[in-house]
Order: C-alpha cells, then structure tokens, then sequence
C-alpha cells in the first residue's frame, strides 16, 4: 500500500530572502480563446536576461495549466529543454534573450477559488492579485516584473458580447462559429497583478471626465442590463475622486478610458487593474429602494480608493508582496481624507477609529499579529488585513500629521518623480518624504516593523504656586508572536488643556510643533517623557491625542468626572465623542463587575446624554455618534477575560435605562426626523438618529413594536426598511417569521439586499440563530458559490458574540465544519472566516477548550489549504 500523500511542510517567504529578477519580461502578448469549460491561452513572452549568465534553470509560475504546446523563438522547445514541476515551468537552458511561447489549458467554469480565470454568472472575469496570473499562463509572477501587455479576446459573440482588457480599445471583428474578438494594448508597463479581462453580456453607462490639462477621458461602468440604473453613486464618485486626487495631489489619470465592471461574485470588495477596475457589487449599484445610506458611502469610498490605486499602486507599484502597505496604507489613507473632505470630516474620523479599534486592535492582540510590513508569510493572501490596511494608513495619517500638509504633499510629488513606472519599497516612500523636506523620519521605520498596538499612559500635575502644569506620557507594548521585546515608538499626541470653564488655554513653555497656540502635539518618542506648561492660570484639563493622532490605546487615569467635562466642552470632534464613549463604557464595565445589569444611568452620563439630546443645532450624524453605544465588540476588548454573556446583559440593560430615561425626547426626534427620502448627507444624518431613536424606544417599551413594523411597511427607502427590519428580527422574543417571509417574497430579485436577510438573521442575539442558520445553510438562495453570501450567513455567524460563543461549543463547532466544507471550494474565503476562532486567548478556560478543540479539529483536514493552514497554524502555536 502507499502511504497517504502528505502535503510538504508549507513554504515560508521571508523578505529578507528578496532577490532581483534574474529575467524581465519586456513585452506579454496574450491570445485567448474563452470558453467556460476550456479555454486556451496563447502567451509570446519577450524574456531578457538581466544578470550574469549562469547555468540556474527560469522558473516560470504555473498552477493548475495543461501545457498544449512550448516554443522557444519559433521552434518547439525539446523535452529535454523544460521541466514540469509542482507550481512552475523550468527553462532549464534559457537563452539571453529569446520569445517563449506557450499554450495551456484551463478550466474556469470548475475555478471556485475566484483567482484566476473565473466564470461565473454567465462572465468571465478575472482576479489576478496577489498571485492568480500563474493560474492563467505561466509567468514571472511578481509585481516587480513590469511588462508591456497586449491581449486578443476569441468568445462566443451571443452570450459574451463584450470583451474587455486593460488598456485601448485596438481592433475588433467576427470569426467563424459566431465567435468574435477584440484587441486590447496597454500602453503602461505593469505588473501581472494588474492584469484583468471581463467577457460577457453587459450594458454599459457612460460619461466622460476632463481632466485638468484638458483631456477627455471616456468612463464606461459596465453591469448587467437590469442595473444600468443603479451605477448613478458609482459615476459620481468616480468624478468626484478624479477632481479630488488632480486637487489634492495634482494627479490626472492617464489613459483614455476607466472601466470598472460590477461582478456579484468576487472575493474582496473591488480590484484596482489597470484601466479595467473590477468591483464586488455591492461596491457598484445603489438604488434608494435596495441600498441603505452605509451601502452608500461604501460606495464612494472604494470607488475612490481603487481610482486613487492609479497612482498609488499602478503608476508606482510594489517590488514584492511585503511592501503591500506601500499601496494600500497609503490608499486607505487618501480614500479616507477623500471622504472627510466630501462628506464630514469629524464623524468620518470617528467611523475610521471605529474600523481600526474593531478589526484591527484585536488583530495585533492576537496570535495573527503581524508588523505593517511582514517579515515572512506562507499565503500572500492572508495578509489583506487590518494591519496592512487601516494602520498602514495610520501610519501614513501620522506621518502626515507631523510634516503637515503642504510637506507632505511636497514629499508625495516628489516620490511620484522619482518612482513613477517602478516597482519600489516602503523605504523609498519614506525617503522620499525626507528628501522633499529635509525631515527625518528614521524612528518612525518602527512602526512598519513592529507589530502589536502601544499603550500610553498619561498622567497630569498641576503645581498652583508654581502656575505650572506638568503631563507625563509612558508607552508601553506587550509581546506579539515572534517579537518579545519592544521599542518605543515615536507617537504623535494632538493635545490642548481646557481651562475649567472650558476654554482651551494658550499653551507656553514648550517648543514643540504646533497646530497653533491653543494647540500642540507632543512627540512621545521614549519610553517616558514629561512636558511643562507655564503660565497656567488654573488647574487644566488635558485633551489628548485628539483626532486620535496616534494608533495606540491612551489610558488618562481620568474619572468620569473629566469625561463629562470633556464630553461638554472638547471642541475637538473625536475627542469629545471618545469621551462620551468613555463614560458610557465605564458604566458597562462597571455593571458587569457587579455583575447585574446597568440598569440605572449614572448621573454623569445621564447629563451628558441629555445635553447631546437637547442640543438642536448639533449635525444629526454627529449626535447619533454621540448617542451610539460603545459595540459589544469594543467592551470585550477592554476586559481581560471576555465575559460575552455580561457585556450583552449590561449593554442591553443600559440601552433599555437610555430608552426610558429619555423617552419624549426619543419620540420627539423619531417625529420630527421624518422627512421624505433625499439622499444628500445631512438626509442621511437624520435617518440615522430617527432609527437610533427608534432602537432606543423599542428597547424600553414593547409598544414600539407596533411603530417598528409599520416603519417597516411604509419606508420609502432601503436605510428605513432595513433598520426596522433589524430591529423587528433582532428582537429576542418576537415572533417575526411573517416579517422574514415578507422581506424575502419582496427582495428576492436583489441578490444584494438578500445578503442583508441572510445576515441580519444570523446576527441576531437569540438562543435560535444558531439552528435558523444551520437551516438557511439549505435555502435555495443560499450558495457556496458566492463570496458575499457565504459571508453575509457564516461571517455575520462568527462575529455574533453570543451565538457564536455559546458556552457548550456548539457556534464554534457549526462554523468549523462550514469551513472544513468551504476550504476545498475558495481557501481564501475559508482562511478568513477562521479568524473568530484563533482569538481563544481571550475568553474563559471552557471556551478556550472548545475553541482549539475547533481549531485542531480542523487542522486534522485531508488537503488542507495553504491559506487556512496559516491561519490555524498561528492559531494553535
Ligand atoms: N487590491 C485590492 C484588494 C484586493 C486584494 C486581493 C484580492 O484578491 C486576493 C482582490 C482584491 C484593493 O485594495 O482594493
Ligand atoms: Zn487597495
């Protein structure tokens, strides 16, 4: 008998171990016949040694091809010429400089880890970042091999009418057997990942943009023909961008044509190929019936993020997959900025803090921590996350807040001279940005390279006879895996004092930099410092790292009794929620102490609520800020034992005390809020506070249930529908199967709006989620197949507390074997749906049991991905 194959112990990337290219591939000439079940690829690579000549065979990537032919200069390669190997072709005698030609087979209709070439829904579509292009023809598939790519698309005409690639538009025709083709050049040099091309049977909305040297760009969003009317938020955005990036950073785009292309069945949220963008579409389509005001903004902003990728990403690209943040810190930076700038930039800030402290801060607590910038990785695609993401951009956003805006810009000019058309380093960013400004920037290569979240503590003397005011900072940071020691990092603090009148006091005796003299930031770059103030008339009360200026967790020492002062008299937008935030989690802390439920408001937040409700003038999206809890999420986070059952108890308590306590004025604002549905940001603030006001009232008195299901019948918008939807299906003891049946008969046209019924039934606290969910596993609307379905049911099931938690196991055991299915379907998927479970550390000793009972369990799989082996790997270390 022969023993069971063993996968080989899984290949571990380090960035140390980066090389340069030994070849380069000028130019990629692509012929590609499709058809679902298989197409042929026709690749000529131009191949040119770059190093010295050396007897290593070129090692081309491929996984997954047939290899139908293999040609070097014209002449069928001997085979004793090339090697097959598990992922590569070897050219083991590879001239300096020759054509190779290949032609392979691939299956799309049978690729359901949507990387590659995929078919799906009657498209073919493509997803080639990080490194699906080997899954296409065999390359050098890495983003520092930059190429001239041209590429000619054979389908059939009726079901695939049009053909698309990245670049121009070069020459089309008919073939026989109803076939068609289109050529497509890109005339910008870049790396496979930006590869992409789109076949079949779309409309199209078009519109055009000038850009600022005068020149017509045509903008073309294709999706299916029943959408053409939902692309309006898209295109809006999309011009809104291009005048923002050519604004704010004298960026045009460069070639005569943006497509982006709406798929409902992607992996991430949007792609940013050259020319040819592809997007999830939920990212796409909105109508005021089927998209709510947050579908919305999300719109906007990957809209913009992918368009802003033409400079920061595309233009200049990575050298290797390690410099991941390079593009994408920066891009969430600039698509944030966007939005602030679009929309409001306080409560914009306040939704970013919120992303990075609910996805991000857990992340870098945990066993998946990892710097901005990895040092190793064993799947590229595990490390789409938080941290490269949202403190990358963190990152970025500090480094901003210290050159300030006009050196940084300087710094960016000049970082798109000196790199445009490369494949560069976070180090050339850096240096970029102390070139333009003489700046030094070397303690701040910390933050790329160590991971985990610094704490800072910050404490305050005021000295009455000598009118001196001193405030010590300490950071600290705990271990994260593979790094036990830290180093302080350098931490920007935005600060002010607030006389206790509440007034922000002029600021003397320091030299730091300052945003003006009611204002500083501190740079905390030791382990500790403390600064002085003088001339300080009375004892102050400090406001830190205001605009959250640093990614870190500050601990003031504070009582509430600061916080309310600060929640009624900090002018700084953030700061003043984080204090009305502050107040409201130390009530809950405080109520699962003791164990019961915060069933009384204490006086302070009392207060401070009141105010907040009374306050007429206050922008409506501002105050629902202000008047939204803290999640339970965020609570568990502050806790060093998760208590899942206590926090949910106390939260609810308090939101039930909230409700009473305050109940003419909830009923006041859910009145006088309504107004008919218009789409602007001061509407949507208000729809926003009345179904906070609606929560509240429902939360305290049953009676509402009434108001919440008429709301639900009558809503002229999805924002209006869908809340009262949530609330009436969120309701613990209601029954609510009319209502479900309801939403499903009326949507189930929207495939978007139906991810919404899947998710907002499994992200309800009741004891029968779990056994609803293991049910919607076999309704006809559920699908395997599709990335946003399965998360709508399964993510929204893992980020559950109280399901997915339940103390006999069976939330973790449910989700487990989902992804052992999921895993032999689209590991990428599967990989990150495990990332509930490998936070274990973190709650009691049963559940940590259960937890990597799940987790081995797991990691016992037969052909175990590489993706969600890393994960489950880290998980159990
Ligand atoms: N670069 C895209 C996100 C993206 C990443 C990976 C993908 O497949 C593994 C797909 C898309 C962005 O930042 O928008
Ligand atoms: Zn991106």
């Amino acid at each position: 008998m022969i023993a069971p194959a063993r996968s080989p112990a899984p290949l571990v990337i380090h960035r140390e171990d980066y090389r340069p290219p030994r070849f380069v591939v000028d130019a990629v000439d692509l012929d590609i016949q499709l058809d679902p079940e298989l197409t042929q690829v026709r690749a000529r690579l131009h191949l040119r040694r770059q190093s010295e000549a050396d007897d290593q065979p070129l090692r081309l990537c491929g996984e997954g091809l047939a290899l139908l032919e293999i040609r070097q200069d014209g002449q069928t390669l001997p085979k004793d010429q090339y090697r097959l190997e598990e992922g590569a072709l070897l050219l083991l005698h590879p001239p300096r400089d020759f054509v190779l030609e290949t032609l392979v087979q691939i299956r799309p209709i049978a690729n359901t880890a949507l990387s590659g070439l995929y078919f799906a829904n009657g498209h073919f579509i493509t997803q080639c970042e990080a490194e699906g292009f080997r899954r296409i023809t065999y390359y050098l598939d890495r983003p520092d091999v930059l190429a001239r790519f041209g590429v000619t698309l054979h389908a059939e005409q009726g079901p695939h009418p049009v053909l698309l690639a990245n670049g121009n538009r070069i020459a089309a025709g008919q073939e026989a057997h109803g076939r068609h083709w289109v050529r497509w050049e890109d005339p910008f040099p870049k790396p496979c990942y930006l590869f992409a091309l789109v076949a079949g049977d779309l409309g199209c909305v078009r519109d055009h943009f000038r850009t600022a040297s005068g020149r017509e760009v045509a903008l073309e969003i294709y999706v299916e023909a029943h959408h053409l009317d939902a692309c309006a938020q898209a295109m809006d955005a999309l011009q809104r961008a291009m005048a923002w990036d050519e604004r704010v950073y004298g960026r045009e785009y460069d070639l005569d044509r943006y497509m982006i292309v709406a798929t409902d069945t992607f992996n991430m949220g949007a792609m940013e190929n050259k020319g040819l963008n592809i997007f999830n579409s939920k990212y796409v389509l909105a109508r005021p019936e089927t998209a709510t005001d947050t579908d919305y903004q999300g719109i906007e902003s990957v809209i913009a993020h992918e368009y802003f990728h033409n400079w920061t990403g595309n233009r200049v690209t990575l050298r290797d997959w390690f410099q991941l943040s390079l593009k994408e810190g920066l891009t969430v930076f600039r698509d944030q900025e966007f939005s602030a700038d679009e929309n409001s930039r306080g409560v914009q800030r306040i939704g970013d803090v919120r992303r990075l402290r609910a996805a991000q801060f857990p992340e870098d607590a945990g066993p998946l921590a990892h710097p901005v910038r990895p040092d190793a990785y064993i799947e590229i695609n595990n490390f789409y996350t938080a941290t490269v993401y949202e403190k990358g951009a963190e990152v970025v956003r500090m480094i901003h807040t210290v050159l300030g805006a006009a050196a940084f810009r300087q710094g960016m000019d000049l970082y798109f001279a000196r790199h445009d058309g490369q494949a560069v380093t976070i180090e050339d960013f850096l240096a970029a940005m102390e070139g333009a400004t003489g700046r030094d920037l070397a303690a701040f290569r910390l933050w790329y390279s160590q991971a985990g979240t610094p704490v800072v503590h910050a404490a305050g003397r005021y000295d009455p006879a000598q009118r001196r005011y001193s405030l010590t900072l300490r950071q600290e940071a705990a271990p994260t895996p593979g790094q036990p020691e830290k180093r302080p990092l350098p931490i920007p603090v935005r600060m002010a004092l607030f006389s206790p009148a509440g007034q922000a006091m002029p600021l003397r005796g320091q030299e730091e930099d300052g945003a003006g003299d009611r204002e500083r930031i501190l740079m905390l770059d030791t382990a500790e410092q403390t600064w002085i103030f003088t001339e300080v008339s009375e004892p102050p009360i400090p406001s830190l790292l205001r605009g959250f200026s640093a990614p870190v967790r500050l601990e003031m020492g504070f009582g509430d009794a600061q916080r309310a002062f600060l929640a009624s008299h900090d002018d700084d937008p953030f700061n003043r929620w984080e204090a009305m935030q502050g107040l409201a989690l130390q009530a809950l802390l405080a109520a699962i102490d003791q164990s019961h439920g915060a069933g009384v408001l204490p006086e302070l937040l009392h207060g401070a609520l009141a105010a907040v409700l009374s306050d007429a003038q206050m922008d409506p999206a501002y105050r629902a800020e202000l008047l939204t809890l803290p999640s339970e999420d965020y609570v568990g986070e502050q806790m060093a034992v998760i208590d899942v059952e206590g926090i949910h108890c106390a939260r609810e308590a308090l939101r039930r005390a909230m409700g009473s306590a305050f109940g003419e004025q909830w009923a006041a604002d859910y009145e006088s809020l309504a107004f008919p549905y218009s789409r602007d940001g001061v509407s949507s603030g208000r729809r926003r506070l009345r179904n906070l006001a609606l929560a509240y009232l429902l939360a305290s008195d049953a009676s509402y249930l009434d108001r919440t299901r008429q709301q639900y019948r009558q809503a002229d918008n999805m924002t209006d529908h869908l809340a009262a939807f949530s609330l009436l299906v969120h309701q613990p003891d209601a029954d609510v199967s009319d209502i479900l049946a309801d939403f499903y008969q009326r949507w189930q046209q929207h495939p978007l709006v139906i991810d919404k019924w899947f998710a907002i039934q499994a992200s309800a606290p009741r004891p029968d989620t779990l056994a609803k969910a293991q049910a919607l596993l076999q309704h006809p609307a559920f699908d395997w197949r599709t990335p946003n379905r399965v998360r709508a049911l399964l993510g929204s099931l893992g980020a559950n507390a109280t399901v997915f938690h339940a103390a006999d196991g069976s939330g973790y055991a449910f989700l487990a074997a989902q992804i052992r299915h999921l895993d032999e379907l689209n590991p990428q998927i599967a990989a990150r749906l495990a990332t509930p479970l490998s936070r274990w550390q973190r709650y009691d000793a049963q559940r940590q049991g259960l937890m990597r009972q799940a987790l081995e369990d797991l990691a016992g799989k037969a052909n175990l991905s590489r993706d969600l082996g890393e994960v489950l790997e880290k998980s159990l270390k």
